[in-house]
């Protein structure tokens, strides 16, 4: 689907994960605003708090770069593993990945899980702002799927008749991800904002 907007707005997204990048390039664009990526490594301070992750990888990165900046931070919470692995998620897929996850997993009955966004805007002149998204649904019995990232295979949103992240296109994804939801909150705000 073509849509005709005027895309005026431009923005860099400092993040390494080209699906991340992909996912928000596509939801902002019709907004009329055009994410440009900067490939660089950005600050992640340990914390449980995805916003304050964010919010401080975007500070730092607006000092280096001087440019107006999204970071996002993000992860997987599993209700019966407290929150696991939460705000590791990156580390915990580089590891022991979705396999170990769905080993964790076996015998579990309350498969209830949520991906949070937390994604970050700051501009030079000190202007921050956090926006954060939620999508609620469970761990798939087993992985399912070749699209996506990440834990993709093994996420079931409650919304989507059973499908995993991984068994949808992009845009069906979007329709529903945490990623989606944050970032066109974010782009509401931005839009009033710039004008
Ligand atoms: P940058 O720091 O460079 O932005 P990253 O991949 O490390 O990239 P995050 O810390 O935000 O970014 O991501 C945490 C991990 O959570 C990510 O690597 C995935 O394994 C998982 N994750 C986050 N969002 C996801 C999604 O939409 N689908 C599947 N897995 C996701």
């Amino acid at each position: 689907m073509f849509l005709s907007v005027d895309v005026s707005l431009e923005l860099l997204f400092v993040t390494r994960n080209r699906h991340k990048f992909e996912e928000a390039f596509n939801i902002l664009l019709p907004m009329g605003i055009k994410l440009k990526q900067a490939p660089i490594e950005r600050i992640e301070v340990q914390s449980e708090d995805l916003s304050e992750i964010a919010l401080i990888g975007a500070k730092n990165a607006v000092e280096v770069l001087k440019r107006p900046l999204v970071v996002e931070d993000a992860g997987l919470f599993i209700k019966s593993l407290n929150g696991f692995p939460g705000p590791y998620s990156s580390y915990v897929y580089k590891t022991i990945g979705v396999d170990g996850i769905l080993k964790l997993m076996e015998n579990v009955n309350d498969r209830s899980a949520y991906f949070k966004s937390a994604v970050a805007f700051c501009s030079p002149d000190g202007k921050c702002r956090v926006f954060v998204g939620e999508v609620h649904g469970e761990i798939a019995f087993e992985a399912r799927g070749s699209g996506g990232f990440g834990f993709d295979p093994i996420f079931i949103p409650y919304e989507s008749d059973g499908l995993t992240f991984a068994e949808m296109s992009i845009s069906e994804k979007s329709l529903l991800s945490h990623r989606a939801r944050a970032f066109r909150e974010f782009g509401r705000w931005f839009i009033v904002e710039m004008k």
